[in-house]
């Protein structure tokens, strides 16, 4: 039978991943582990008692949304070599808020929170993301941008230690709640600081704009696996051991 397809055009329907290229692979390996997630986390909800169901189905949709761009970007850098810039932002731009909504859902799991901290959140995130886009798409000198997005992420890293979302997490939670939300602050720190590294390594050391966006994007690659998919399972985590309790106090 004539049905076989020469195997370099099915290679051809997404560009021609070359074994060598690390940035490449990275892009398919993670838009599969992506793929992964979203079914695992919208699986697990109906496992979790009713409060976190929510959460979960956030996290579910950041990795979804990040599965679809992921193709996308995929597809950019395999056949172009170039950074994805303008998928990465459209990317965060959905993500990144829908992450603050996943604070915010995780401390009103507990206590009522008043509204503010939820959009004071979303501004630190605006302001970070605006200031990284022009910066990285020319519109701005490369620092400025730098700069203005380090604002952006230093405010919001005040909000959830020293402002009112810290102080609400301090008084009320419950120990596996307070445990999740510990994590979580330390992901905004330590997991979020992977990102301006990436942009530091792109654009700010001065060596070959080949060399430069390979390790720009290895490094934001890198980043969204700790934040999108470590993050959820963190939650997943609390999630489960909170209604695992609640199951066992009503037996
Ligand atoms: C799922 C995607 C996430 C969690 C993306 C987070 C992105 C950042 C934390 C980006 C931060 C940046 C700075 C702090 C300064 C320079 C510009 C950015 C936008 C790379």
């Amino acid at each position: 039978m004539a049905l076989a397809l020469p195997s370099d055009l099915f290679a051809a329907s997404s560009g021609d991943l070359k074994a060598d290229d690390l940035v490449g692979v990275s892009f398919w390996m993670i838009s599969m582990a992506l793929v992964a997630a979203t079914a695992f986390f919208f699986l697990e909800i109906q496992r979790v008692s009713a409060k976190w169901k929510t959460s979960l189905t956030v996290s579910g949709l950041v990795t979804l949304v990040a599965a679809s761009h992921y193709f996308y970007m995929r597809d950019v850098w395999v056949t172009t070599g170039d950074s994805p810039t303008v998928f990465r932002y459209i990317d965060w731009i959905i993500t990144v808020p829908l992450l603050m909504v996943e604070f915010y859902l995780i401390l009103s799991a507990i206590t009522k929170v008043p509204i503010g901290v939820f959009w004071r959140l979303m501004i630190g995130t605006l302001v970070m993301l605006i200031g990284g886009y022009l910066g990285e798409a020319g519109k701005l000198n490369v620092w400025v941008g730098f700069t203005i997005g380090m604002v952006g992420w230093f405010y919001i890293i005040w909000e959830i230690f020293a402002g009112e979302a810290g102080k609400i997490n301090a008084k009320s939670a419950p120990p596996s709640v307070q445990v999740a939300f510990n994590l979580m602050r330390w992901i905004v720190v330590v997991g979020w600081a992977i990102y301006p590294i990436g942009y530091y390594l792109g654009y700010l050391t001065g060596s070959s704009p080949q060399d430069s966006m390979v390790l720009l994007n290895v490094t934001y690659n890198l980043a969204d696996v700790v934040n999108k998919i470590a993050f959820g399972v963190i939650i997943w985590t609390a999630a489960v051991s909170e209604s695992d309790k609640n199951t066992a106090k009503a037996n």
